[in-house]
């Protein structure tokens, strides 16, 4: 086998810092859109955040939605299209913050749609400031002297609030600091898109990504800092599959 860029991708040079983990993702959605010969019915949708611009890294039709607002724009398109394919990537402050009423909802409402979301524990886009998911006593723009839970309160566990609903039928929380956890990350992301295909419901795969620039750590520092710090506070696994 060649080694080559997926059908999935285009070739444009993307604007992530060294290290990143988006980039790592995108490569294993554009995997997963070859695996399943799904290209020409995909909808992907880019969120605002470090990878705003993912429209342009992949071949397939995007849609770039207002902060947040992916999880209402692909309810739409699914429920208009049921035949295409549709998915958000989302960053933590995309999916959490700003855009915690779209997802809760849509997942309550079990929405044929997938959505990839990228937990960093920061908001990089705009400086590396504190996120709903950044973990008590990590410093960030914000809070130079860590998170203070008494005072900037707990973290949400996207995936453990979210089992706790009826509407979604898999849930699994991912990495991608080293490469054991990307082959489980792309199992992950594969394993929901295929569910949406056989019409079963909401799906969710959450991974943990390095941001070394956020974090001010080296990429090398900043894979094992996740595996010391986040993988402990953000425990790896499946939180609900109805289709086992
Ligand atoms: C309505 C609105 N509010 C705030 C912003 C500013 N903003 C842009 S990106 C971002 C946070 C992005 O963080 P995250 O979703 O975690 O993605 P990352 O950059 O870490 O990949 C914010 C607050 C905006 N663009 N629009
Ligand atoms: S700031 Fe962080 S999330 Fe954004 S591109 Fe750089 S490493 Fe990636």
């Amino acid at each position: 086998m060649i080694f080559k860029r997926p059908e999935g991708l285009t070739n444009t040079p993307w604007r992530y810092c060294p290290g990143c983990g988006h980039g790592i993702v995108h490569r294993l959605i554009g995997e997963v859109i070859d695996e399943l010969g799904i290209r020409e019915k995909t909808i992907g949708i880019a969120p605002v955040g470090c990878s705003v611009f993912m429209y342009e890294y992949f071949n397939c039709d995007m849609i770039q939605t207002a902060h947040g607002r992916a999880p209402a724009v692909a309810t739409g398109i699914k429920r208009s299209h049921p035949d295409l394919i549709c998915f958000s990537y989302q960053g933590d402050g995309d999916l959490a913050a700003i855009g915690t009423a779209e997802t809760v909802h849509s997942a309550a409402r079990g929405e044929n749609f997938t959505i990839i979301f990228i937990n960093n524990t920061i908001y990089g886009m705009t400086g590396g400031q504190q996120a709903p998911t950044t973990m008590p006593g990590q410093k960030t723009t914000t809070n130079p002297y860590g998170r203070d839970t008494r005072i900037h309160g707990f973290p949400i566990r996207v995936c453990e609030m979210l089992a706790t609903l009826d509407g979604p039928v898999y849930l699994e929380r991912v990495a991608v600091n080293k490469p054991v956890n990307v082959i489980r990350a792309k199992r992950a992301i594969s394993k929901a898109i295929k569910l949406q295909v056989d019409n079963k419901g909401f799906s969710l795969v959450e991974i943990l990504s390095p941001c070394p620039t956020g974090w001010g750590l080296s990429p090398k520092s900043a894979c094992e800092y996740m595996d010391k710090v986040m993988l402990p506070y953000y425990p790896l696994g499946v939180f609900k599959d109805l289709i086992k």
